[in-house]
């Protein structure tokens, strides 16, 4: 078999000294197959947090990002094996498990394996009990800066560690780690952790739109309990809802701005605008640094939180640089959005959207097709309301723009255990995540810039065919497109 040696492909690593871990971000599918054609991929920050700390307690540690690189599965395993790290550590999605555990299971006999993500949270089990991924010797459960320092010095420090489990290899059964006192490394204190090292990550900083960009993570954890979300707080009841302090915050910023030219961040977490006093407490302390009076950024927010934001405050977003906001609008339907337990209404839709736009704040709104018991009408409503959200805002200083997925379940969020107390459908349907080819073969370029995204368990799960669902999100997609095109 051809192995690729290409160890460039592992960042921020010594490759002169013996590697003590080289994490592995597995691609969404096999790009030797079809290689991938989109250009950009959000950096994996969740790992690179991860090996900042492990470096900084002095471990010689690397990031392969497959997905960010479009590598194919048989490089990956190449790269590893000629490496020959002591641990291979794995970011398990539900959507790249498939792949992750067919590189895990090709490994060096000698190569440790640990996992971790939401994927081993949702399915410890079934993971560990997966003969390919017989070398774990660590499932870490939630975040793992902490843990994964304390495993890379000695795996028997598994015993001590809480939510680390494994396979006894007396009773060939699961077990779970965990001294008392030892709750602390569950969840890490943000403000004290160290920086992300950027030279563990492929695209990050970048340059676009005349600007270098570098996203940030602002905050770990969400309140709220969205019927299909991964970060959902019934699908990660281990999770301490924490917010990092607006300085740690704005010195992360500084040095990112002193060492690479960053003048624009992008926050991933799951809401950073989420949450009025969080608001408040941010944007005073960016008026104090004058962050408007040199940086711009994007960030998550909540249609019900900015629902009740009053217009000064608004304003204020905007003179601190608020360039962008995220929302999970999700459908355009009342019943479908009780039904998710969204906590919003079309009417809230319409005004926030409309609000933010008219004092120059860009709207990124995200949507989801083909949710469980969605009616055709339904549907209609979703599809009729980006276009009502084109027309309220083509007038205004900020733009709105959509960005359509067809719905998939994910393990452990609240609407997986809807779909199986059906008893309609087995794990193993629901799991058989399948890319799907929109691009026509990379031609479509409305199609290829989110061809990653393009994925589908193939099932019915509401009134809709998936041929529907399909054509409309291609349809939504090429109008935002040409939208793109013509922007003001
Ligand atoms: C930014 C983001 C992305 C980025 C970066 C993804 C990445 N691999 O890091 C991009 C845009 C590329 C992305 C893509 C996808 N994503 Co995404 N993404 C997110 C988002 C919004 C934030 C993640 C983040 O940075 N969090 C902050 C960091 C600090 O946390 P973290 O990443 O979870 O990492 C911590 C722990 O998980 C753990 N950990 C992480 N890696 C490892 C590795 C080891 C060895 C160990 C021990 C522990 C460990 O420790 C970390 C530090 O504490 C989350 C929502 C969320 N709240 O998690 C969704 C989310 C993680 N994504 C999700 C999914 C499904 C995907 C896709 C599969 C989507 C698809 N196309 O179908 C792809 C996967 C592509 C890939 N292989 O990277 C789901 C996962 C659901 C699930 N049950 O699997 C989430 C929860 C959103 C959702 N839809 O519900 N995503
Ligand atoms: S969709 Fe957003 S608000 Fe809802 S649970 Fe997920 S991260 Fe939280």
């Amino acid at each position: 078999m051809e192995t690729h040696r290409d160890s460039s492909l592992v960042l921020g690593a010594d490759l002169t000294r013996p590697l003590d871990c080289v994490f592995v971000n597995a691609p969404l599918r096999d790009y030797a197959a079809r290689p991938r054609v989109n250009d950009y991929t959000l950096p994996v920050l969740g790992m690179a947090y991860i090996a900042t700390y492990a470096a900084q307690q002095g471990f010689n540690v690397g990031v392969l990002d497959a997905e960010a690189h479009g590598t194919p599965v048989t490089d990956v395993v190449g790269v590893v094996n000629h490496l020959a790290p002591r641990w291979a550590g794995f970011n398990l999605l539900a959507p790249t498990y498939e792949i992750s555990a067919d590189i895990a299971g090709r490994l060096d006999p000698q190569i440790m394996v640990m996992a971790g993500g939401h994927q081993a949270k949702a399915m410890p089990t079934p993971i560990l009990a997966d003969p390919r991924m017989r070398q774990c010797k660590a499932l870490v459960l939630g975040e793992a800066e902490t843990r994964v320092a304390e495993l890379l010095a000695d795996h028997r420090h598994r015993t001590d560690l809480p939510s680390v489990m494994w396979i006894d290899p007396i009773l060939n059964q699961p077990v779970t780690g965990g001294r008392f006192g030892a709750g602390h490394h569950l969840a890490p204190e943000v403000d004290r952790l160290p920086f992300v090292d950027r030279a563990f990550l492929a695209q990050d900083p970048y340059p676009a739109a005349g600007r270098i960009e570098a996203n940030m993570v602002g905050a770990r954890g969400c309140p709220y309990d969205c019927s299909f979300c991964g970060a959902a707080v019934s699908a990660n009841p281990d999770v301490v809802i924490r917010t990092r302090g607006p300085h740690s915050i704005l010195r992360e910023m500084d040095q990112l701005r002193e060492m690479h030219g960053v003048t624009a961040f992008r926050f991933v977490d799951d809401l950073f605008l989420g949450a009025r006093r969080v608001i408040d407490q941010m944007m005073t302390a960016f008026t104090g640094a004058d962050v408007g009076g040199w940086a711009v950024w994007d960030a998550t927010g909540r249609i019900n939180v900015l629902h009740r934001a009053d217009d000064p405050t608004l304003d204020r977003l905007v003179s601190n640089g608020l360039r962008e906001v995220a929302l999970g609008i999700e459908s355009g339907s009342e019943r479908m959005l009780s039904y998710i337990d969204k906590r919003i209404t079309p009417d809230m839709i319409r005004s926030v959207v409309t609000r933010l736009t008219a004092c120059g704040i860009n709207v990124k709104g995200y949507f989801i097709l083909g949710f469980p018991t969605e009616t055709r009408t339904e549907l209609a409503d979703t599809v009729r309301l980006v276009h009502q959200l084109w027309d309220l805002t083509d007038a205004h200083p900020g733009t709105f723009r959509s960005s359509v997925f067809e719905f998939r379940p994910y393990p452990g969020t609240p609407e997986w255990g809807r779909l199986i107390a059906t008893g309609r459908y087995t794990t193993t349907q629901l799991l058989n995540y399948t890319a799907v080819d929109l691009t026509d073969h990379g031609v479509d370029e409305s199609m290829r810039q989110r061809d990653e995204f393009n994925f589908s368990v193939g099932i019915q799960f509401g009134e809709p065919t998936t041929a529907e669902i399909r054509r409309h999100l291609v349809e939504l997609s090429k109008r935002e497109h040409e939208r793109k095109g013509t922007a003001k």
